[in-house]
């Protein structure tokens, strides 16, 4: 199915409050669009419709000028971590604005990072520290003092510690920012158990990028200077982890004529933002990635003088390699048709080096996502993209310059004790890069319930696994286990699912409250770096990590207080910034600071190698790998390449070239007993094969644009915008079913039939009762719910008012009137992660949010 994308899709739609109608209101769709808007343009839209809510109108931009401080920070809002500016009158945040000395950002943000002041001020965010008075989640809390948590956790944690079991302390982090100080006390107590969201996440794409080209696992294509933009599966209109940088390059991009092409399961607001939309059926990218790598070789499309350079496979045996996967196989798998796919590729293959790639969950979150993402990363590869000015870039550093500005002494040793669940064995490729440890987060808590590690306490800090996690059900119940989990404490801002199934609950402050040295991959290939300042004072008595874990370590003591020896967190950041010039003074005054010298990370490879650096080294003659001295495990430690004469820097990779055929994943995969295959293949989902009955599906899941899981379910400004998520299927699908628009199904799912995966037996695992919006913008396959809805915690407005009278005895006493206007109260808002089955890619342990089966049928 192809189809071109000429009108917009609101990308929302409508709930039905009880007696309301099911058509979206003009209220609606201004909303709807504003948000879009500045999703995309990086505009503070929302000020024109939102409920002003706590702020006293007022204070809302017409404040005299001299009365307003400017404190530039970093949003995390989401993980792109946009430059913000803080606008504070009387001690209050009154705005938020866009950083314009973020080289990311460029002054935009979206809806989310506009709407900051409604988490701040969230009437019912936690305050206090808190302990359970009655079973764990009965909801029972009782507010206590920071002496007494403090006196607890420690004693506990120092139990566990002296009797020689460090491991048994879990730690359990999501997209958490302040990763310096977390691996500090981790590391610092000894324990290996510290579980993080990669195989959630992005571990897929991580990994393939990383074993392609081994300088970097993110890619950063060059799309403002590109002219041909192939997407497979990636929401950056709406999503991805470089948000605004990437959108705002995109559409900067399309001005300047580039073609934009988007193959996805919906049409999202990103298709719609592209100059060609392809319905694929999930989990097909990599095959038409392969196809498209067919047709380029076949005709000869390629680069081949950079390709004979660079690559570490010969040209004709990559051919003969794809030559099975024609686009018309393609086409009989992916739904998109032969002869699109063949144009495609030959208008990438005459775009280039100015063309590019771009992926994302779309084509990794899945059972092949790890050979689906080598596919699409070594198409860039073939015509020679790679690096250069409009094509597919990275940068070593996926932060800032951790050489330049490293971590202050002194610096606890990595633990040597071992964790079965962290270590994570049956997927080869989850721990396999150093310094870049994936886990396998989804498995942890089966992990535990089958008793294969032993936990005496879980910290939960910065995740929601309880509702963000597969299988969030298990997840519950096994938090709920005293006899799994005997402790459990949980540090939020806001409570949940996952703090309401804890002991003591730690109230930490919001971003806007906090410190963090912080930068994302830099989009326009220059590192730079930023600091997360308060831009208020604490509310309540929220604590930051940064004072409750040096607290802590002091009172568990054995040697762990000696990796804290500063009296505060602005006496560390001192010493952290001391390399930037002006220190810590010009971070608080500009956010950020980029050195004006550094150049854009354009063909590293082709760095030749200096006379110092040539000094003493060895070259093979066999293969030019130039060597020199050796790497901690004591290996003569690769530099550098000889080609074509010249000593060249080249790629990190074994070979120092780009690794089309990856001898390291047949090692990993041996060690494991698990065949990888060393070239990027196309791995059929076996469920996904053969007719499907009329009611038989593929459950996929999105991000939505005003949402970001957990964190702004309590906005009220973003909930007013979208709260609800009802399950979007095919208008055709849906009429064979006598399925009509608004319609209450049960959609059932089951788990794998598939002996590679954990629990794979194809059994039912849950049911969901919703409502359907019909569409022709999505896969006929396809039934897709939307991630950001669904809670059955958090507060009033997180749970579309469920959760407005049971008060738990968390947040501020304070009422709220905005209460009394929530005109969603009711609205339609389903959790699916109950119906995701734990489905881990067997290389990498990378969990397939989009290949549930599942079947539907009318209520
Ligand atoms: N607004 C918002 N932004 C976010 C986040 C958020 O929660 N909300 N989360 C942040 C995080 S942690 C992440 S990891 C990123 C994720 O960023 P993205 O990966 O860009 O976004 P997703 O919505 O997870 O998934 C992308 C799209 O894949 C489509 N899709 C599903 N199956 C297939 C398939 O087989 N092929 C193709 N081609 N498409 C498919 C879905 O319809 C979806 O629109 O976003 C980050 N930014
Ligand atoms: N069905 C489905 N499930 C998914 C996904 C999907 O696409 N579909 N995406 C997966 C992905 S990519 C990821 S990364 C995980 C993310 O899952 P989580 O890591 O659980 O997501 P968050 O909500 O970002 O984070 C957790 C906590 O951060 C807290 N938090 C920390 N600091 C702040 C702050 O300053 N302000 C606010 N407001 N909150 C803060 C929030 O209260 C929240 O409880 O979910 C995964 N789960
Ligand atoms: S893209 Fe993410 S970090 Fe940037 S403003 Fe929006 S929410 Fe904040
Ligand atoms: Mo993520």
């Amino acid at each position: 199915m192809s189809t071109r994308a000429d009108t917009p899709s609101t990308g929302e739609p409508s709930d039905v409050p009880p007696g309301a109608s099911w058509e979206l209101g003009r209220r609606d769709l201004l909303r709807i669009g504003a948000a879009a808007g500045a999703a995309v343009a990086g505009l503070g839209i929302l000020d024109a419709v939102h409920d002003p809510g706590p702020v006293p109108a007022s204070d809302r931009g017409t404040g005299p000028a001299a009365a307003r401080t400017a404190v530039p920070s970093m949003c995390q809002m989401c993980t792109t971590a946009c430059g913000i500016i803080g606008h504070v009158v009387d001690g209050r945040l009154v705005e938020v604005t866009g950083n314009p000395l973020d080289p990311n950002s460029r002054g935009s943000v979206c809806a989310k990072g506009v709407a900051g002041p409604s988490v701040l001020y969230d009437p019912h965010r936690l305050l206090y520290p808190l302990r359970r008075t009655g079973p764990r989640g009965s909801g029972r809390w009782k507010r206590i003092s920071w002496e007494e948590a403090y006196t607890e956790i420690a004693g506990r944690l120092r139990e566990i510690r002296e009797r020689g079991a460090p491991e048994e302390f879990a730690f359990q982090q999501g997209r958490n920012r302040s990763g310096d100080i977390v691996s500090r006390f981790l590391n610092a107590y000894g324990t290996p158990s510290h579980f993080n969201h990669r195989a959630l996440c992005s571990n897929n794409r991580r990994a393939a990028i990383v074993t392609t080209i081994g300088d970097s696992d993110w890619d950063l294509g060059d799309f403002e200077n590109s002219r041909y933009v192939l997407n497979f599966g990636s929401n950056w209109a709406e999503a991805h982890q470089g948000h605004i940088p990437v959108a705002i390059r995109m559409m900067e991009a399309r001005r300047r004529g580039a073609r934009l092409v988007t193959f996805e399961t919906r049409l999202s607001n990103t298709a719609a933002l592209s100059d060609e939309w392809f319905c694929v059926k999930p989990g097909t990218d990599g095959l038409i990635a392969l196809a498209m790598a067919n047709v380029i070789c076949r005709e000869e499309l390629w680069d081949r003088e950079w390709l004979d350079t660079w690559s570490n496979y010969p040209a004709e045996d990559f051919a003969a390699h794809v030559a099975r996967y024609t686009p018309e196989y393609a086409e009989e798998h992916s739904g998109v048709p032969a002869a699109d796919i063949a144009r495609i590729a030959r208008e990438f293959a005459a775009a280039a080096p100015r063309a590019t790639t771009i992926c994302n969950r779309g084509s990794q979150a899945h059972r092949n996502g790890f050979y689906n993402d080598r596919a699409i990363t070594v198409l860039n590869a073939l015509v020679g993209s790679m690096g250069k000015k409009g094509g597919w870039c990275w940068h070593p550093n996926g932060s800032w310059d951790k050489k330049a500005i490293p971590e202050p002494g002194p610096i606890p040793p990595r633990p040597t004790a071992s964790s079965v669940i962290a270590d994570a064995r049956d997927w080869p490729l989850a721990n396999a890069f150093e310094g870049k440890r994936m886990r396998v987060g989804e498995i942890v808590y089966l992990w535990i319930k089958e008793g294969r590690q032993k936990i005496s306490a879980l910290m939960t800090y910065n995740a929601d696994t309880a509702w963000a996690w597969p299988e969030a059900n298990l997840v519950r119940s096994v938090l709920a286990d005293e006899s799994l989990i005997p402790f459990h404490v949980c540090i939020d801002v806001m409570y949940s699912e996952t703090a309401h199934l804890a002991d003591i609950v730690l109230p930490w402050t919001t971003y806007l409250e906090r410190w963090d040295i912080d930068a994302r991959p830099p989009q326009s290939l220059v590192d730079y770096v930023g600091l997360r300042q308060p831009v208020v004072a604490p509310r309540g008595e929220s604590k930051d990590i940064r004072d409750i874990f040096p607290e802590l370590a002091r009172r568990i003591g054995g040697g762990m207080e000696t990796y804290f020896p500063w009296a505060t967190t602005e006496e560390y950041l001192e010493a952290f910034f001391a390399p930037v010039p002006g220190g810590l003074a010009a971070m608080r005054r500009d956010g950020i600071h980029l050195d004006p010298e550094k150049q854009p990370n354009y063909e590293p490879y082709m760095r030749r190698l200096t006379p110092g650096e040539l000094a003493g080294a060895t070259e093979d003659p066999a293969t030019g790998i130039i060597t020199s001295g050796t790497d901690d495990k004591g290996r003569p430690r690769a530099i550098g390449i000889r080609v074509k004469g010249i000593a060249r820097r080249g790629f990190s990779t074994p070979s120092r070239k780009v690794e089309i055929h990856c001898g390291f994943i047949v090692g990993k995969g041996r060690e494991a007993g698990r065949d990888i295959e060393p070239l990027p293949v196309y791995e059929p989902i076996a469920d996904h094969q053969g007719e499907f009955p009329d009611d038989q599906f593929i459950m996929t899941s999105f991000k939505i644009n005003v949402h970001n899981a957990h964190r702004t379910m309590q906005s009220k400004w973003l909930q007013e915008i979208s709260h609800t998520n009802p399950a979007l299927l095919n208008r055709a699908s849906a009429r064979r079913l006598g399925i009509a628009d608004g319609d209450w199904i049960v959609v059932e799912s089951y788990r794998p039939n598939d002996p590679d995966i954990p629990q794979g037996d194809g059994s039912p695992l849950g049911t969901l009762r919703t409502r359907v919006r019909l569409t022709e913008g999505v896969h006929p396959l396809v039934i897709a719910i939307a991630h950001n809805s669904g809670r059955s915690a958090g507060g009033a407005y997180a749970t579309n008012g469920r959760d407005r009278t049971a008060n738990p005895g968390y947040g501020t006493d304070a009422a709220d009137p905005d209460l009394d206007r929530l005109w969603w109260s009711g609205a339609l808002s389903v959790p699916q992660n109950d119906l995701l089955p734990i489905y881990p890619d067997p290389r990498t342990g990378g969990q397939a949010y989009h290949d549930t089966i599942v079947r539907i049928r009318k209520a």
